[in-house]
């Protein structure tokens, strides 16, 4: 296919809605792919993902596109050139850094990550991807970084463990692997920040404007934070004395040096329960540069922050970590609080999260064919290992409310359920929705009988965090 035209990568990636027709490559071909979109068999939504784009990275989620003759038969012929050579030449070769750019050895990332920042990199995956696995592919997994990524050298990589009054350890990564007993366990993580951007529409905030997805669910191998304290002689109650607090540092510094820092409270580091685990393993690979290569904190039930990547030191002390992020950050305020009049002193730092769901589908602004019913899928999720025990749905912005089915959801117990629960339900439309805008809303209940806040206003916060209000969406009924 040499006589064909060729194409910067740039003038394909303005190739993305069917107005400016819809282009994707696939190795170094160019394709064409607007009147196949409506026909694709998995539907038209989720091939534009790849729109002005490779699809290599799509389909290796897919799998059933791989060597399938079916899928070359119907690509070929919509091919219009090829990949310049230059392009082509610049995609061989690895990218060109910048010595004093932090940021220059940062790992690549599937493009499916929408990037609400690239340096440092913060991501989330498109929703409908999210609910689509009950364990988040690890490409996929929403990525919050604070700093840049750190590069480890495995050859000087130790965990040093200690604490007030304790004697210092230090691991190299076998030997915890051989020291420990090794566990396995499914967790969600969620950033404190999810759904920020929802909050922000009562009022603005300084932040990363995360949407619905900065939460994902993964299996972790690791060993027991509670079997590396009882190997420092933690586990006996009379030696903890003023021992309140388990501080992580990471690996990645900030401009002054300091690490990334969290602390959790001793309590749930030492019980058995507890299960936070020190993990070098997602989803039975190592940990990828961008969650904590080679060994990151999982608290689970716990935000985000706290369970910290590229750990490099774990520190049993009467305080919590110095760090500015358990300090001067992921903390709730009362909503008349202000950057005036703010004292990080006055609220503790956030460890568990409230109760939380989200409508991954249909999307916002999405147009819908059906003026019967709907359907609609998301995810829900407590903190402190609180299971999900429903989950409710309106069509009719909260007036009348209808089950949903828990589709996909753990098995892990009282108070130590981890993972998050997927939903999904067909909800009958109001009569004569034709034409008309809808709003649906979601709210879940956990084993406490908690339940999410109709509203953001009279709790909104400063920070934008544990954003957990019902959930809205708003779609059109097809005339
Ligand atoms: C299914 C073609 C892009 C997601 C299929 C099938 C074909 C096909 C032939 C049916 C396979 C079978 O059942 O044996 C293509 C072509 C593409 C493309 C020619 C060129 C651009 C994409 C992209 C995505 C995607 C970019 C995702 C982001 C899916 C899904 C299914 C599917 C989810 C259904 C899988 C299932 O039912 O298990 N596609 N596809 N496709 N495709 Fe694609
Ligand atoms: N650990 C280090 N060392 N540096 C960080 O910036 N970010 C934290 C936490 N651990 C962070 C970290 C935050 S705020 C969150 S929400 C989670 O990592 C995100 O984990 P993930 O990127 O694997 O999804
Ligand atoms: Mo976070």
């Amino acid at each position: 296919r040499t006589n064909l035209p060729e194409f910067s990568l740039q003038e394909v990636s303005r190739h993305k809605t069917k107005a400016d027709r819809i282009w994707i490559t696939y190795k170094s071909g160019v394709y064409d792919i607007t009147e196949f979109v409506e026909s694709h068999p998995g539907g038209s939504s989720k091939i534009l993902l790849a729109a002005g784009g490779a699809v290599e990275p799509f389909w290796a989620m897919y799998a059933v596109h791989k060597d399938n003759p079916e899928v070359f038969e119907l690509l070929e012929p919509l091919r219009i050139g090829n990949i310049s050579r230059k392009d082509l030449i610049e995609m061989q070769r690895t990218k060109k850094s910048d010595p004093n750019d932090p940021f220059a050895s940062e790992p690549g990332r599937h493009p499916a990550l929408a990037p609400s920042s690239s340096k440092p990199f913060n991501a989330e995956p498109p929703a409908e991807l999210l609910v689509d696995n009950y364990i988040t592919p690890n490409e996929l997994f929403f990525v919050r970084n604070h700093l840049p990524v750190p590069q480890v050298d495995m050859k000087n990589y130790v965990l040093t463990v200690g604490g007030e009054g304790l004697k210092k350890h230090s691991f190299t990564l076998d030997e915890l692997k051989e020291k420990f007993k090794h566990r396995k366990m499914v967790a969600t993580i969620q950033c404190a920040g999810n759904r920020r951007s929802n909050m922000m529409e009562v009022k603005k905030i300084k932040g990363l404007s995360w949407g619905i997805a900065a939460i994902s669910n993964a299996e972790w191998t690791g060993v027991f934070l509670s079997d590396i304290l009882a190997h420092l002689g933690l586990a006996d109650p009379e030696k903890r004395g003023e021992l309140k607090h388990v501080q992580f540092e990471g690996l990645d510094l900030d401009p002054e040096k300091a690490p990334y820092g969290g602390s959790i409270p001793i309590e749930k580091a030492l019980d058995p329960s507890g299960d936070v685990l020190l993990a070098w393993d997602m989803n039975g690979e190592p940990l990828s540069r961008d969650h904590g290569f080679p060994l990151r904190v999982i608290a689970p039930g716990i935000i985000g922050a706290r369970q910290v990547k590229w750990l490099s030191k774990v520190w049993v002390s009467p305080d919590e970590s110095p760090s500015h992020w358990q300090q001067n950050d992921y903390k709730g305020f009362a909503p008349q609080v202000d950057w005036d009049t703010v004292d990080f002193k006055k609220s503790p730092a956030i460890q568990e999260y409230p109760v939380q769901s989200a409508i991954c589908e249909p999307k916002d602004g999405a147009v819908w064919d059906n003026e019967e019913e709907v359907t609609v899928r998301g995810y829900a999720y407590s903190g402190g290992g609180r299971e999900i025990i429903r989950v409710d749905v309106s069509a009719d912005g909260g007036k009348t409310w209808h089950p949903t089915e828990l589709v996909a959801k753990p098995n892990q117990g009282y108070n130590r359920t981890w993972a998050w629960t997927l939903w999904e339900a067909d909800v009958p439309l109001p009569k004569d929705s034709k034409g008309k805008e809808v709003e649906l809303c979601a709210k879940a209940v956990d084993s406490a009988y908690n339940t999410q806040p109709e509203s953001f206003k009279p709790y909104w916060n400063l920070r934008g965090v544990v954003a957990n209000a019902w959930h809205r969406v708003h779609i059109k009924v097809e005339d």
